[in-house]
């Protein structure tokens, strides 16, 4: 693998080294939307020791928990998407666990994977680290030039708190560490609790329910205004692994599709593919957040990724598999 001298060499750090299938890859937070998807990704790609403990077995808060599992198990690879996540009502409601738990995962998994020289490792953050009003569409460079959006701010410190420590890591001790950036995520494997959850799971449940019980009307939250870019999981995953096989610079790496829409819009593509006819109203007594936040991909554009999936797509098959685990009970 590259190593930090090779970067200067190399604008946008193209590596072009295929990791060895046969490498020891610790996802953190396997379990999750992100993590389980990456676990799938990287087995379809012929990884054959791919994983990680669920939170129940490993819970990476525990500092001493976290040193004694690499110590056994000395990953050669780490995908760090383990993290305390949830949609706008979460993250204003509960900023304490969001920063807290979000640090201490980080620093538990980061001082670990250093303490044992973990050859490559991919951090993953969020489209909310960069500034409430950057310019459109947002290039990576916008990082640390503004304010954040107060309902998601303690999740976007703690998240630029784990892009510092990458840097720190790659300019003091040369390791080839890197960090994404991905837009909204969905997609099988998401979170559909009514309160806690991102919009478009939200979204699922509640046309679900509505058509369901023949409710003549929902509402959901906010004007409806506000922008969002969506990026399908699977097609997130597909990056990460791009990016561990032909990136290594110290700047983070946007994920996402180039392409954004209202919420007002989002809801009228899930209410079709949910078959829920009725009336859509809005609680503009609920937060809005941020007025948009859509990536700039170019500098993955420029490493040959695109997403694939499109939002009809991704949407149709996500309801489909809420549809199939609400019959199992695992949603
Ligand atoms: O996905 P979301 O909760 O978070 O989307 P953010 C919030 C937007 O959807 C707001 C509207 O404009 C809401 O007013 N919305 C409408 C709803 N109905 C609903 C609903 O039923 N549930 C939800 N959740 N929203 C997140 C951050 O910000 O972005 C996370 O909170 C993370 O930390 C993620 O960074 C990428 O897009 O505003």
């Amino acid at each position: 693998l590259a190593t930090a001298s090779d970067v200067t060499a190399a604008p946008h750090g193209e590596v072009h080294r295929l990791l060895d299938r046969s490498a020891r890859v610790f996802v953190a937070g396997s379990r999750g939307l992100v993590g389980s998807a990456v676990c799938r990704h990287l087995a379809r790609k012929g990884f054959t020791d791919v994983g990680g403990p669920g939170s129940a077995q490993l819970d990476l808060r525990e500092r001493r928990a976290v040193f004694e599992w690499f110590a056994a198990e000395r990953p050669h690879v780490v995908v760090l998407a383990a993290a305390r996540v949830g949609g706008i009502r979460a993250n204003a409601t509960r900023p304490t666990e969001f920063l807290s738990d979000n640090l201490r995962i980080q620093i538990n998994v980061l001082d670990a994977a250093l303490r044992h020289g973990v050859e490559r490792l991919l951090f993953l953050g969020s489209s909310c680290i960069y500034p409430k009003f950057a310019d459109q569409p947002i290039r990576e460079e916008a990082l640390l030039t503004g304010a954040l959006e107060p309902t998601n701010d303690a999740y976007a410190i703690a998240k630029i708190a784990g892009i510092l420590q990458v840097q720190a890591v790659r300019r003091q001790h040369g390791l080839p560490w890197i960090c994404a950036m991905p837009t909204n995520l969905y997609g099988p494997g998401d979170n559909f609790h009514p309160e806690h959850s991102h919009v478009l799971p939200s979204l699922i449940r509640r046309f679900h329910e509505a058509r369901l019980a023949g409710a003549p009307r929902v509402v959901n939250w906010g004007t409806g205004t506000p922008r969002r870019e969506f990026l399908h999981v699977d097609d997130l995953a597909r990056a990460c692994l791009h990016l561990l096989e032909r990136y290594d610079a110290d700047g983070p790496v946007n994920v996402g599709t180039g392409t954004d829409l209202t919420i007002r819009e989002t809801a009228e593509i899930v209410a079709r593919v949910v078959g829920y006819r009725g009336a859509v109203e809005w609680d503009a007594s609920q937060p809005d957040g941020t007025p948009r936040k859509l990536l700039d991909p170019s500098r993955l554009a420029a490493l040959g990724w695109t997403s694939r999936i499109g939002l009809r797509e991704g949407v149709a098959r996500t309801y489909a598999w809420y549809v199939e685990n609400l019959a199992t009970g695992t949603v």
